[in-house]
C-alpha cells in the first residue's frame, strides 16, 4: 500500500500501552483517510451509548493520503470523537506540525482510549512511545505548555495540547497547536481532558511512502506556483478570511446581538481593512504558502492570530466593536483552549438572558470587562459559568422560560458566524452538517446570495449536496486545507493528480464522490445509532429565532425570516436526493449501495430502516 503508512497507533492510557496496528488496503480505498478513518473507527469500535467523557470513548487524530507530503496546504489533521457537546459524531480540522510528523513517524492515525491515572503527555518519536508525567503542566495555558514541551523535546516537534477549558471538561473545549491553530469544536478538548492527556508531542524522521515520488515533487512545486499565480492570492495574503466581515455586513448575515440582526453598526471597526491597519505579520499551518493567520497586537499588546469566525462571534455577536479588545478575547480563548465560535455564541446567549431579566447576573452587550470575568467563570465552572460551560443547548434547558427559541445551535453545536434569516440553503447546510451547525461541510452562502436568497428550490439542494461532498467529504478525507480550492479557485484536478502520485491509484472524481457519500452516510448512521428512538427530523431544523423573529435593525434585509414550511420542503428534497427517509435516516438500499450493508443491519436493529 503506497500513499498510506498502513498503520494506526493505538494508545490505551489506562494501561500505558501503545500498539501499532496495520490496517487493510480496503479501508484506505473505501474511506481514504482523516474523517473517513475516524468515522469508521468510531462506528466499529465504540459501544453505542458510551459516555463521551468516559475512558471508553476514543479520541482520534487522523491524517489522509495527502497529509504531510510537501505539497500545498498539507499540514492538517482531523481530531474526532463522540462529542460531549452534541452526543453525536464530532470532529475538527487543525493545522499543525503534529500532522506532518505523525505521517513521518509511520502512522496514519493515533487512536487514544482509556484514562491516565494522573496527567500525562504522550511522546511519540518514530516507533518509540512514552507516557510522561505531566502533573506540573496541568493548569497551564496552551501557549505555555507548548513552549515548555518544545524546550524539553525539540523546537520543531509537532504538539497538540489542551488548556484549562479541556481539563475542566468545558464541552466546547478544543485542541490547540502553534499558538492559534485550534480544532475540534464539539468538545474534542474536553474528551482529551477527560483522559488526563495534556498534550501529544510527535517527532517523525521517516519518509512517507509514495507511489511516484519524482512526479510528486514536480507536482508539488507546480502546485505552489499555481497557488501564487491565482488572481485572488494577493488580497488573500492581506486579509485571509477577515474580508468576510465586510461581506457579511453588506449582505446582512453578520451575526449580531445573538443572531437578532445581520448588521452591526460598528462592523467597520472590526473588519478586514481595520485589521490591516494594525496587522504585524502572517502566520499559518505547515507547508502552506497562503498563510492566512493575520497577526495583530491585541489590547494587551500581545500578538494574536485572527480569523473571520472569531471576530464575528467575539465581536458583533456580543456587541463588541473594538478590534483590539476582540483580539484579546480571541487570545484568551486560544490560551484557555475554548472554541471561539461556541464561546461567542454562549456569551451572546447570556447577554440576551441578562437583558431579558432571566438571570440575576448583569452582563451588558459589548462590556469587555464583564465578558473577561465571565470567561474566567466558564473555564473554572463557577456560578453562571458552570451553566454556560455545557453549551448553549444545555444552558437554555437550565434557564428555561422560552430561551430555547433563541439558543442558537443545531444538534447541540453552536451555530457558526452566518445569520441565516434570509439564507435558506445556508440554513440547510447548517441543518444537515455532519457535526451540528458548522460551515465546514458546506459554505453555500456566497453562491446563494448570487443565485437568489428568497427561493427554496431543488437546485439549491443539489448545489448544497455537491458542496458537502467536496468540503465535508473529500477535503476532510484527503486531510489537506480546502482554502486553495474554495478561496482561490484551485481546480480539483490538482488533487486527483496528487492522489495518483501519492497512492498510484487513478481515482476519478465520481469515485471520490462515492467515498464522500459513504463517509457522510456513515456519520449520519452514527448519529442515529447514538440517538436511537430519540432521533427526529427536527434535529435538522435551525432554531425558532430564524423563523419567528424577523431580522431586526437596519440593513438591506430588515424584516426577513425563514419560512418553516418551505424549509421543511427543502429538507424533504434533500433527504430524497440522498436516499434517506423522511426522518433523515439513510435507507437500507442507500447504505448497501455504499458498501455499508453490515452497518445497515446494525442500525436496523435500533431504528427500523426503510428498504
Ligand atoms: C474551525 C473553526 C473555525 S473555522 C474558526 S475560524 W475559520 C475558529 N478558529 C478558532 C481559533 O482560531 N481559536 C479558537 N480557540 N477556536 C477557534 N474556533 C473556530 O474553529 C483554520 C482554518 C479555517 S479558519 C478554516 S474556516 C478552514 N477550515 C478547514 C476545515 O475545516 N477543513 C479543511 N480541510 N481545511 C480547512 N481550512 C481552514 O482552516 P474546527 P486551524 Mg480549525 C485561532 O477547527 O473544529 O474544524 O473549527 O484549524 O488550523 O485553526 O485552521 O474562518
Ligand atoms: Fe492553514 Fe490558512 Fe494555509 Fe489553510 S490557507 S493551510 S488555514 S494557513
Amino acid at each position: 500500500m503506497l500513499g498510506w503508512n498502513g498503520t494506526f497507533l493505538n494508545i490505551d492510557l489506562s494501561k500505558s500501552k501503545a500498539d501499532a496496528e496495520p490496517f487493510d488496503e480496503s479501508l484506505a480505498l473505501n474511506f481514504l483517510g482523516g474523517r473517513g478513518f475516524a468515522a469508521k473507527i468510531l462506528w466499529d469500535t465504540l459501544k453505542r451509548g458510551t459516555d463521551p467523557l468516559s475512558p471508553e470513548n476514543k479520541l482520534i487524530f487522523a491524517t489522509g493520503p495527502l497529509t504531510g507530503i510537501g505539497l500545498p496546504n498539507s499540514g492538517k489533521l482531523v481530531v474526532a470523537s463522540k462529542s460531549p457537546l452534541t452526543g453525536g459524531y464530532g470532529d475538527g480540522n487543525i493545522g499543525t506540525w503534529a500532522a506532518v510528523y505523525m505521517r513521518k513517524a509511520g502512522y496514519d492515525a493515533i487512536v487514544v482510549e482509556g484514562k491516565a491515572q494522573s496527567p500525562v503527555v504522550l511522546h511519540v518519536k518514530d516507533k518509540n512511545v512514552q507516557f510522561v508525567d505531566a502533573k506540573e503542566l496541568w493548569g497551564l495555558g496552551t501557549f505555555e505548555v507548548e513552549e515548555q514541551l518544545k524546550n524539553r523535546y525539540s523546537r520543531s516537534a509537532g504538539i497538540v495540547a489542551i488548556g484549562p477549558a479541556g481539563e475542566n471538561l468545558v464541552k466546547f473545549a478544543t485542541v490547540v497547536s502553534q499558538e492559534g491553530r485550534a480544532g475540534g469544536r464539539p468538545g474534542m478538548g474536553a474528551v482529551m481532558g477527560s483522559k488526563n492527556l495534556k498534550a501529544i508531542v510527535i517527532e517523525g524522521t521517516g519518509q512517507i511512502p509514495l507511489a511516484y515520488p519524482d512526479e510528486m515533487k514536480k507536482l508539488a512545486g507546480d502546485g505552489y506556483r499555481e497557488v501564487l499565480a491565482k488572481p485572488l492570492y494577493g488580497f488573500w495574503k492581506r486579509q485571509g478570511t477577515m474580508s468576510t466581515v465586510e461581506w457579511s455586513q453588506e449582505n446582512s448575515v453578520l451575526p449580531t446581538f445573538n443572531y437578532r440582526q445581520g448588521f452591526f453598526d460598528k462592523a467597520e471597526n472590526i473588519g478586514g481593512f481595520a485589521m490591516e491597519k494594525i496587522k504585524v505579520s502572517n502566520r499559518g499551518c505547515p507547508q502552506c504558502n497562503m498563510t492566512c493567520g493575520n497577526v495583530v497586537k491585541n489590547s494587551e499588546g500581545v500578538d494574536t492570530e485572527l480569523d473571520y469566525e472569531n471576530i464575528a462571534m467575539l465581536g458583533s455577536n456580543i456587541g463588541l466593536g473594538n478590534l483590539e479588545q476582540v483580539s484579546t478575547l480571541n487570545h484568551i480563548a486560544d490560551e484557555l483552549g475554548f472554541d471561539t465560535i461556541s464561546l461567542g455564541n454562549v456569551l451572546g446567549f447570556a447577554m440576551e438572558a441578562s437583558e431579558r431579566g432571566l438571570i440575576s447576573e448583569n452582563i451588558g452587550w459589548g462590556n469587555f470587562e464583564q465578558v473577561k470575568a465571565l470567561i474566567g467563570d466558564i473555564v473554572y465552572r463557577r456560578g453562571l459559568g458552570a451553566v454556560l460551560a455545557d453549551g448553549v443547548r444545555a444552558a437554555a434547558e437550565t434557564i428555561g422560560k422560552g430561551s430555547s427559541d433563541w439558543a442558537m445551535h443545531i444538534k447541540g453545536l453552536e451555530i457558526s458566524a452566518y445569520d441565516c434569516h434570509a439564507a435558506p440553503a445556508m440554513a440547510l447546510a447548517y441543518g444537515t452538517s455532519s457535526i451540528g451547525a458548522h460551515h465546514k461541510d458546506a459554505w453555500v452562502i456566497t453562491w446563494e446570495i448570487k443565485a437568489g436568497r428568497d427561493t427554496y428550490d431543488g437546485g439549491k439542494v443539489d448545489h448544497l449536496i455537491g458542496n458537502q461532498l467536496v468540503r465535508g467529504g473529500l477535503f476532510e478525507a484527503l486531510t489537506v486545507c480546502r482554502f486553495p480550492y474554495n478561496s482561490l479557485g484551485l481546480e480539483l484536478d490538482w488533487y486527483l493528480k496528487y492522489l495518483r502520485a501519492a497512492t498510484g491509484v487513478e481515482f476519478s472524481l465520481e469515485q471520490l464522490n462515492q467515498i464522500s457519500e459513504r463517509i457522510l452516510a456513515l456519520i449520519r448512521a452514527f448519529w442515529v445509532r447514538e440517538y436511537g428512538k430519540d432521533w427526529r427530523r427536527e434535529r435538522d431544523i435551525p432554531p425558532t429565532r430564524w423563523f419567528k423573529e424577523p431580522l431586526a435593525a437596519d440593513g438591506a434585509l430588515k424584516g426577513a425570516a425563514l419560512d418553516y414550511e418551505k424549509y421543511n420542503m427543502m429538507l424533504s428534497a434533500y433527504y430524497m436526493k440522498k436516499g434517506w427517509d423522511e426522518r433523515g435516516i439513510p435507507k437500507k438500499s442507500t447504505l448497501s449501495k455504499l458498501n455499508l450493508a453490515e452497518e445497515a443491519q446494525q442500525l436496523d436493529s435500533i431504528v427500523k430502516l426503510e428498504e
